[in-house]
C-alpha cells in the first residue's frame, strides 16, 4: 500500500514537470510567432520604414482611449510668469531653413479650394490677445515652462466666421516652403490654451522661433507646435504629418 502511494505520487510530479515544459515551449514559439508576425508586418508608410500596421494599429486604439477619456475638458497646466524661461530652447529648424520673405508673407487661410483669405501679421494682431504660460514638452524628453501671446485659434474663427470651416475634423498647417506640416483634430484646436502665436516673453517671436506666427498647442507635444505658418486648411480627412510619417503617433496628445 505504501509503495504503491510512493510510485504514484512520483508518477504525477513527473507528468507535472513535463506538462510545464510543454507549456512553456508552446508559450516560446508563440510568442517567437507574434515577434515574426509583426516584425514582418507590412508598414503604414515608406518614409523611413513607418510603422507595422499591428503597431500602428495599437496607437490608433490607444488614441481612442486618450481621446474619450481626456479630451472634452483638458486644459494643460498653466504657471505665473515668474516661472517662465528668460532663454527659450529652440528646437527642430524644418521649413525655417529658407530665409522668410517678411514683406510678402501672408497667412493664407484656404476657406474652400480657389478661396484662400491672406492676412498680414498686423490683421492678427488686431484680434484679442490671449498669454499662455505652460510645461513645453518635446518628445525627445525636455520640456520648460515658457510664455507666449497671440490669438486664441477659436477667436480668430469667429473674427473671420470660419465656422463652417470648423465644423470640419481637422486643421493643417504647412511651413511657407512646404517642409514641415501638422496636422490637428479640431477640438484641440478650439481648445481655449491653442494659439497662432506671435509672441514670446511679451516680445514678437525670434525668427527660429517661427517669427511671424507659429501655433502654440500646450495640450499636444512640441512636434504639433509648428513654427513659421504658411498655409492653413480645414479637412475631414487626417492632413499629412510630418512626424506621423515617421512613426510618431498622430495625435500626440499629453
Ligand atoms: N517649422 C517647424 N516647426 C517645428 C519644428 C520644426 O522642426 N520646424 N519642430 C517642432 C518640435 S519637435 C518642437 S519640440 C517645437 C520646438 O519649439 P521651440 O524651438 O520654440 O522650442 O517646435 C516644433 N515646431
Ligand atoms: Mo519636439
Amino acid at each position: 500500500m505504501e509503495e504503491k502511494a510512493k510510485k504514484k505520487t512520483q508518477r504525477q510530479i513527473v507528468l507535472r514537470t513535463l506538462l510545464s515544459f510543454l507549456g512553456f515551449a508552446i508559450f516560446i514559439a508563440g510568442a517567437t510567432f507574434l515577434w515574426f508576425k509583426v516584425k514582418n508586418a507590412s508598414t503604414d508608410r515608406g518614409i523611413r520604414g513607418g510603422v507595422q500596421v499591428p503597431l500602428r494599429k495599437v496607437l490608433n486604439e490607444n488614441e481612442q482611449v486618450f481621446n474619450k477619456a481626456f479630451r472634452k475638458k483638458h486644459l494643460a497646466k498653466e504657471f505665473p510668469k515668474s516661472e517662465a524661461a528668460k532663454k527659450v530652447r529652440v528646437n527642430g529648424n524644418i521649413g525655417l531653413r529658407a530665409s522668410l520673405n517678411n514683406k510678402n508673407w501672408r497667412l493664407n487661410v484656404i476657406r474652400s479650394s480657389g478661396d484662400t483669405l491672406k492676412l498680414t501679421l498686423a490683421d492678427l494682431e488686431k484680434l484679442p490677445k490671449t498669454e499662455v504660460i505652460f510645461n513645453f514638452k518635446c518628445i525627445e524628453g525636455w520640456s520648460q515652462v515658457s510664455h507666449w501671446g497671440g490669438v486664441r485659434f477659436s477667436d480668430f474663427v469667429k473674427a473671420y466666421h470660419l465656422e463652417k470651416q470648423a465644423s470640419k475634423a481637422y486643421i493643417g498647417l504647412v511651413t511657407p516652403d512646404g517642409q514641415y506640416y501638422v496636422g490637428i483634430d479640431m477640438e484641440s484646436a478650439m481648445q481655449p490654451q491653442t494659439l497662432l502665436c506671435y509672441e514670446m516673453n511679451g516680445v514678437p517671436l525670434p525668427l527660429d522661433q517661427g517669427y511671424p506666427l507659429r501655433l502654440i498647442i500646450p495640450v499636444k507635444y512640441g512636434i504639433k507646435s509648428l513654427k513659421r505658418i504658411g498655409d492653413l486648411s480645414f479637412s475631414n480627412e487626417r492632413p499629412p504629418d510630418y512626424w506621423f510619417e515617421r512613426g510618431y503617433d498622430y495625435y500626440a496628445g499629453l
